[in-house]
């Protein structure tokens, strides 16, 4: 990757291209880090995207992610299923078979997944599977046939990523806290950063935390939630100043069940696309002790996905 040489941004199907040449991070990453929220799209030509997806990304492609990976010193990924391949992890599974062992997924499937295609996938290194609660992202899918998923692969040993919006929480909560899996939730539940970190909404969140033991969090995508952008109130460049009472918040109440990704290629953003050096820079915000920083970005993704590892 080179070097950024300007902060233009290129537009592919309405929304951002993703930052090319991210800059190296200040924050150096303990040894063995996991980037445990990233995406491959396609390419379209050799992995189409879904009929039924609700946005088309530019391509972004394994060899890409690989590359980021190396320039901000990660040892390993965990590839997310975007709902804009569907329930084809085609693209995810390649990237997870070319990666050397250093990439594992987690996968979208349907009700009429068979066991052989679950070991096929579980094969080529996925280790959950993730449901999606965001009305612009996706079509409902009845809460029963989640369940019967989430059923059966919990007995591969496998996890639950859900990802909804924080208003959703409360019509959700019996479905979630009915699910026999450990649970992963996407970006902290997405809380409004706007309103108080101690406020009713994000309370809700920290409850369903501190009353499901099984629940994880990702403490992702500044970026996303963020409002002011990535410059601090000094007008230095510092991450998304805005979300890190959240993130924060979330890691020093539960420092054992807590992850990091970058969320790289970051569809769906149209205001600002983030240099993915900057993030990382988040995380020292967000977890200041060397400790906690391993558990963050080893230990815990560790235990997700390399199990057998830990
Ligand atoms: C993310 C966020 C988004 C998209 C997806 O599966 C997806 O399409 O995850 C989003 O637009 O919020 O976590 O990458």
């Amino acid at each position: 990757m080179s070097k950024p040489t300007s902060g233009d941004f290129t537009k592919t199907a309405g929304w951002l291209d993703w930052f090319d040449g991210p800059s190296k991070p200040r924050f150096k990453l303990p040894a063995g880090a996991v980037d445990a929220h990233c995406h491959v799209f396609g390419p379209g030509a050799e992995f189409p995207y879904a009929a039924e997806r609700k946005y088309t990304p530019c391509d972004a492609s394994k060899a890409q992610l690989f590359a980021l990976r190396d320039h901000l010193g990660f040892s390993r990924n965990v590839v997310v299923q975007a709902t804009c391949h569907g329930a084809d992890n085609s693209a995810m599974v390649d990237a997870c078979l070319s990666s050397g062992g250093k990439a594992r997924g987690v996968a979208t499937v349907k009700r009429s997944v068979s066991d052989e295609e679950l070991q096929r996938l579980h094969a080529a290194g996925v280790r959950g599977v993730r449901f999606n609660f965001v009305k612009r992202l996706v079509d409902f899918t009845p809460k029963d046939e989640l369940l019967e998923i989430a059923t059966r692969v919990g007995k591969l040993g496998w996890h639950v990523v859900i990802y909804f919006e924080a208003v959703d929480l409360p019509e959700l909560w019996d479905f979630f806290t009915a699910l026999p899996t450990t649970v992963v939730v996407d970006h902290m539940g997405t809380p409004d950063v706007t309103k108080p970190v101690d406020g009713p909404e994000f309370a809700l969140f920290l409850k369903f935390m501190r009353e499901n033991p099984n629940v994880w969090s990702k403490v992702t995508c500044p970026e996303r939630l963020s409002v002011t952008g990535p410059k601090a109130l000094d007008g230095e460049q510092a991450a998304y100043q805005d979300v890190v009472p959240f993130a924060r918040r979330v890691v020093q109440e539960f420092p054992d069940r807590v992850i990091w990704g970058t969320d790289w290629p970051h569809p769906n953003l149209k205001k600002h696309m983030p240099d993915d050096g900057l993030l990382v820079d988040f995380i020292p915000q967000i977890a200041p002790t060397p400790e906690e920083q391993k558990k963050l970005l080893v230990t815990n993704p560790m235990k997700l996905y390399w199990p057998e590892e830990v």
